[in-house]
């Protein structure tokens, strides 16, 4: 097991694209595609990924559930669902650290030692980036600090401001 720090990575770019075990999806409740990185990670992975999705019976907010890559070159895809956000006071901050928890659960279940999250839940969810970077670094590094199977973890964002606000989460915690 490598220094904490050198088991986070922050990554710019495509999720659909990381050749990791798993790569997570900030889906909806549905399980059935929608737009945003799920769309994308729909289209690059193919018909087959609704067609198993559908036999999962959708998922609950904070909770997460799995599904074979078929064209991606991630092995699995984790649905997970994050909270819309509705100014804090109903329970988001605590749901988004569940979805963060629940992945990387069920991503250890299957074996898996090298995850990717994209940003849950900043995008067509509008929860604060700021907020929501800080939430995941800080549920990702308690899980990485007990788990030592989980070999990296991949925080993968599709523009540079969401990779700074990461880069100050992962240095806040350097401090603390
Ligand atoms: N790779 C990495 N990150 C991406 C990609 C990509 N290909 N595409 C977008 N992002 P969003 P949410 C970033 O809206 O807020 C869907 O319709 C994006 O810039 O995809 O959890 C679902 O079906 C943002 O930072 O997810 C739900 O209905 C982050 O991914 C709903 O959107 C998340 O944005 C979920 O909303």
């Amino acid at each position: 097991m490598g220094a904490l720090g050198d088991r986070i990575r922050i990554h710019t770019g495509d999720i659909t694209k990381l050749a990791v075990d798993a790569i997570v999806n900030a889906a909806n409740s549905s399980l059935l595609g929608g737009g945003g990185v799920d769309g994308a990670i729909h289209r690059a992975a193919g018909p087959e990924l609704v067609a198993e999705c559908r036999m999962l019976h959708g998922c609950k907010t904070g909770d997460a559930k799995l599904t074979k890559g078929y064209r991606l070159p991630a092995r699995y895809v984790i649905h997970t669902v994050g909270p819309v956000w509705q100014g804090g006071g109903k329970g988001e901050a605590e749901l988004l650290a569940s979805c963060y928890r629940r992945s990387l659960e069920i991503a250890l279940g299957h074996n898996c030692r090298t995850v990717a999250f994209p940003a849950i839940s900043t995008g067509i969810y509008r929860f604060p980036k700021d907020k929501a970077t800080g939430i995941a670094v800080d549920t990702v590094t308690d899980f990485l600090q007990q788990d030592p199977l989980l070999e990296t973890v991949t925080f993968c964002c599709f523009d540079e401001q969401v990779a700074e606000l990461y880069r100050h989460a992962v240095a806040v915690l350097g401090e603390g």
